[in-house]
């Protein structure tokens, strides 16, 4: 038969995507797993398939993903967010639970399914439910260039590094103790120890002379890290999954979210080995015990017959940091030169700041509103509620719903009222950083745009999926509205989170309702088991404009109690002292009801002491 070489070609290269293509498929059993990640304290871990720690996943560009997840632990639900990945056209895949999907319960199985798209580099995978991935369920998810695809720089070997904090209490027992009375100033569960890939002390081999590309995440919950080779530069490569302008470094800083690709040329001859150290960022702590490692060492090996030198020391933090240059990831420039954003068609700003509410505990607010989860996922409002998809009622009015217009330029400004650092995560996204406070002011101050209009902004702003805000300082992002879903912004300090630091992007809804159609079948199983509704509005009604029921947040405390700088005083001076003891014995003293009550007693009579004054 005669067939023309032209239409072989077109016929070729038509099915070379599809053909190059793998589809990965996994059966992962979730559950407990007996582990000692750090060597002085054995507890369970939350594992796949009867190991902990987790698999890498490894994947390629436009590669598809199936996953038969099945929830193995018999007393939690769990969920799959997988942090980075823009999920196009598939936001019911992207794992929020009551944002994209329902908790899935014990014994009960999901299905995500979902192509890659156009993205590569470093990324990871981790539950999606309260802080439970804090126990364990986390892992990296490397997304490989193309064989032939040419990158800007060189390396002979990749290398997958994860760093973490870790506790010995499982996070159910720790947030009993964090979102309670008893911890009136908000301070955050102190962590007892880093890993580093998920152990300690640990031993990266290496071949002299040869370029290795170090893939780095911190999967923890809270503490940002600094990570430095001793007598080693860092060649900052790719930021979040985004490849930048080669940045040399004498250390990283990274907080809980963030990715990390750098390059690390080994030395010519092999005679010593070296210092790989992790370092607990102590300024986030309100307390740091005495037993508590700030500074961890690994070991960079070239030679296993010489000896390691001598770990640093164990507590001096100022000191380790203090001899660092550091850098700032504001100066970092995509290698895509990606230019700055035109003004924004919508802008969103928030004020965050934490709050005693009237149950006593402390919450995170925007705009004085603290995340609280709808009745039905707010993707499903979007698929059952037609042409009202597009009111931003419907969504409630304590979930902090924004609905975007498709293809729009969205502003978002965020301004720290608390004198924390807090690393906020966009799902779905990733966004041009175009300004962001540096110091660190005494009272929180707000973005004020000048009269320089642009050209008071980087002409190529970094671009990434995870920022640290400074204390009492403000960041502002913009991206495009191109990707309809609805998509979860929230601090990925998974303790703020908890305490209903998020918002929800309600992005192009009818779009939404186009690409994705009805609910499926794999994702309403997962809700009838949990009897959570498929359809309706945030308070689950049919009658979308009608929010009576709906979750709402607790009411503030009684009058005379809020707003006023002395609560903080008054917090910090008088309870402060068992508050943070309370916090470092979590879960070792249970204190009954009666004695909860009076200490709340003598918390309201503090205040209202000083309220006379
Ligand atoms: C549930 O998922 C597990 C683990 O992936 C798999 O072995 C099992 O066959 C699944 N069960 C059903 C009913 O699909
Ligand atoms: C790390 O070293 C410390 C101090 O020698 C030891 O107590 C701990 O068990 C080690 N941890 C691991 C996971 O090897
Ligand atoms: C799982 O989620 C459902 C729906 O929110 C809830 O009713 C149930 O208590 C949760 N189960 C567990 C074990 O936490
Ligand atoms: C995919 O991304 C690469 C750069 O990472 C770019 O060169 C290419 O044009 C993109 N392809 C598509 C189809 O968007
Ligand atoms: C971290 O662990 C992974 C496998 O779990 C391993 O491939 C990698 O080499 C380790 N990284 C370092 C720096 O040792
Ligand atoms: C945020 O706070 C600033 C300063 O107090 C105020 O001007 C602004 O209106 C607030 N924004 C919102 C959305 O409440
Ligand atoms: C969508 O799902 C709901 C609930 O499962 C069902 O009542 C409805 O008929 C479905 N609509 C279509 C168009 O399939
Ligand atoms: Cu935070």
């Amino acid at each position: 038969m005669y067939c023309p070489t032209s239409v072989l070609l077109v016929l070729l290269s038509a099915c070379l995507t599809p053909l190059l293509a793998k589809t990965h498929r996994f059966n992962w059993n979730i559950g407990y797993v007996d582990a000692n990640p750090d060597g002085v304290f054995p507890r369970r871990m939350i594992g796949i398939n009867g190991e902990w720690p987790n698999p890498i996943v490894r994947v390629k560009r436009n590669d598809r993903v199936v996953i038969n997840f099945h929830n193995g632990l018999p007393d939690r639900n769990s969920s799959l967010h997988f942090h980075g990945l823009f999920m196009k056209g598939q936001n019911g895949q992207d794992g929020p639970e009551m944002v994209t999907q329902c908790p899935i319960g014990p014994s009960v199985n999901f299905t995500y399914d979902f192509t890659i798209g156009n993205q590569t580099g470093t990324y990871w995978y981790h539950s999606h439910s309260g802080s439970q991935y804090g126990d364990g369920l986390r892992g990296m998810f490397v997304i490989e260039k193309d064989d032939e695809e040419s990158v800007p720089y060189v390396y002979d070997e990749e290398v997958a590094l994860s760093v973490s904090e870790h506790y010995h209490l499982e996070t159910p027992v720790i947030m009993k103790s964090f979102m309670s009375r008893f911890n009136p100033t908000g301070a955050e569960p102190i962590p007892q120890n880093s890993l580093f890939n998920e152990t300690k002390n640990a031993t990266w081999n290496v071949v002299p002379d040869r370029t290795y590309l170090l893939r780095v995440v911190n999967m923890g919950l809270f503490v940002s890290q600094y990570l430095f080779i001793e007598d080693h530069d860092l060649v900052i490569v790719e930021v979040d999954g985004v490849p930048v302008q080669p940045y040399t470094v004498d250390s990283l800083y990274i907080t809980v979210g963030q990715r990390y690709a750098v390059l690390v040329k080994t030395k010519p001859g092999a005679n010593r080995n070296y210092r790989f150290a992790n370092v607990l960022d102590m300024t986030m702590l309100d307390e740091v015990p005495e037993d508590l490692q700030l500074v961890s060492t690994n070991y960079v090996v070239y030679n296993d017959k010489v000896d390691n030198p001598g770990h640093y020391p164990y507590h001096d933090f100022e000191e380790t940091v203090g001899q660092l240059k550091g850098f700032n990831d504001f100066e970092l420039v995509p290698l895509s030169g990606e230019r700055l954003l035109p003004e924004p068609d919508m802008t969103i700003q928030v004020n965050f700041s934490m709050e005693v509410l009237g149950d006593g505990v402390t919450y995170a607010l925007f705009n004085g509103k603290s995340y609280t989860p709808p009745k039905v996922p707010t993707l499903y409002t979007v698929l059952s509620s037609g042409e009202l998809a597009a009111n931003q009622e419907i969504y409630g009015t304590n979930t902090n719903a924004y609905v975007l217009h498709g293809g729009e330029v969205i502003e978002l400004v965020l301004n720290n009222q608390d004198d924390g650092k807090h690393p906020f995560h966009l799902h779905g996204h990733n966004f041009q950083v175009i300004a962001r406070s540096e110091n660190d002011p005494e009272e929180p101050v707000v973005y004020v745009p000048d009269h320089r209009g642009s050209l008071q902004f980087p002409k190529v702003p970094v671009i990434r999926d995870t920022i640290e805000v400074r204390p009492n300082g403000y960041f502002v992002l913009r991206f495009v509205a191109e990707n309809p879903g609805v998509w979860f912004f929230h601090c990925h300090v998974d303790w703020h989170l908890e305490q209903g630091l998020a918002l929800v992007l309600v992005e192009d809804p009818h779009e939404i309702q186009k690409l994705q159609g009805n609910i499926s079948d794999n994702h309403a199983k997962a809700c009838k088991e949990v009897q959570v509704p498929t359809q309706g509005n945030a308070a689950g009604h049919m009658s979308f404009l009608d929010l009576r029921g709906q979750n709402l947040q607790q009411p503030p405390l009684p009058n005379g109690f809020t707003g006023k700088g002395y609560l903080a005083m008054a917090v910090c001076t008088s309870i402060a002292l068992y508050g943070l003891g309370s916090i470092y014995n979590y879960g070792i003293e249970d204190v009954s009801q009666d004695n909860s009550a009076a200490v709340f007693e003598t918390l309201r009579a503090i205040l209202n002491e000083h309220d006379g004054e």
